[in-house]
């Protein structure tokens, strides 16, 4: 009895694909088929395909409240972060993460020293230095560097300035400083300027510092941070303090319609702590070269650049970590990244 049951049941579920296909196919007028259509719902996204802007004015009041490139990004659709050391949070891009989204600063696709991934590109470059980011949150154009499954976010520091004639010469200066109480935060930016009509020297350095911050409340007894470690407050978030430093020097040359520019920087982290990882970082020291070129013509415009990323990354346990395990002394990382990168637009 089960088998004529079975082929009628077939029968009924195959008759209704077979009359909207045939519809489909013969008519291009839906409407006269199914009567009026109404579609319902937008893209809530305001993305254009040219990605979204952070407005200026945005990243102005984010860049005073952290020391973190990657906080400047915390209120762009789309985009979370996820808490880890105080000089990289971690972006993701509707739930995904890491490698699924590509970062570019300054062109470059820079590549992550630490085996674990613990600090994003965005770490390498301070926020008093970021005058636009880009984010594409989904589909990213090729154009935009591709191979990003999650979404692309492009940061990048202000264009070199010329004078704009050729008596004129530009010299200027700009200097930051700032504190915040909460675990005693300060550091200071400053950047100089000199260029006339064809030439433009750009130095920008910046410095940042924190101890452990503190919460509102205790949310814990005070302790010590492990058996073999000093003391925390109640209150005190161990492992969460941070110093860098970041100098770059930029040499750019404007001939015509084209822009000629050399850039070398050089960022030291002598630590950065993690509150959520039983790892911390005891030394970063990233240096990166880039020579770039960026032609406007009749026809469309031009851009190429090659850099080079070196990194000497060094991982232990900090002061608020169980160094010792019986024999074992801490679990030391020491690692050498050498990245090279070449790219060309038309
Ligand atoms: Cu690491």
């Amino acid at each position: 009895m089960k088998f004529p049951y079975k082929s009628v049941a077939i029968f009924f579920s195959s008759f209704p694909f077979a009359v909207s296909t045939y519809a489909l196919s013969t008519s291009d007028d839906l409407e006269t088929i199914y009567g009026p259509i109404e579609i319902v719902g937008v893209n809530p996204s305001t993305q254009s395909v040219a990605g979204m802007n952070v407005p200026a004015e945005i990243l102005a009041t984010q860049r005073v409240s952290t020391s973190d490139t990657a906080r400047l990004l915390q209120d762009v659709p789309g985009v979370s972060l996820y808490g880890a050391g105080g000089l990289s949070n971690l972006p993701a891009i509707h739930g995904m993460a890491d490698d699924r989204v590509l970062v570019q600063v300054d062109g470059m696709g820079l590549m992550s020293a630490c085996p674990n991934h613990m600090n994003s590109p965005l770490s390498y470059i301070d926020p008093s230095n970021v005058a636009s980011i880009n984010v594409f949150a989904g589909i990213t154009p090729v154009s935009a560097g591709g191979d990003s499954l999650g979404g692309t976010i492009l940061v990048s520091s202000a264009p070199p300035e010329f004078a704009t004639s050729i008596e004129k010469t530009i010299m200027k200066g700009q200097a930051g400083t700032f504190y915040r109480s909460n675990g005693d935060a300060y550091g200071g930016n400053f950047s100089a300027i000199y260029a006339n009509e064809w030439f433009n020297l750009t130095y920008a350095g910046s410095t940042a510092q924190s101890t452990n911050y503190k919460t509102a409340q205790d949310f814990k007894p005070a302790a010590p941070a492990a058996p073999d470690r000093g003391w925390l407050a109640g209150n005190e978030v161990g492992s969460s303090a941070y110093e860098a430093a970041n100098n770059s020097l930029s040499l750019a040359t404007r001939i015509a319609n084209q822009l000629i520019q050399f850039n070398a920087s050089v960022q030291d982290v002598p630590y950065e702590l993690f509150p959520n990882q039983r790892m911390d970082m005891t030394k970063n020291n990233n240096k990166q070269f880039k020579l770039s070129f960026a032609g406007d013509y009749p026809w469309g415009t031009a851009n190429a650049r090659i850099f080079e990323q070196i990194t000497h990354h060094q991982m232990q346990f900090g002061e608020d970590k169980q160094f010792q395990y019986g024999a074992a002394e801490g679990m030391p990382m020491d690692t050498d990244g050498k990245t090279r990168g070449a790219s060309a637009l038309a």
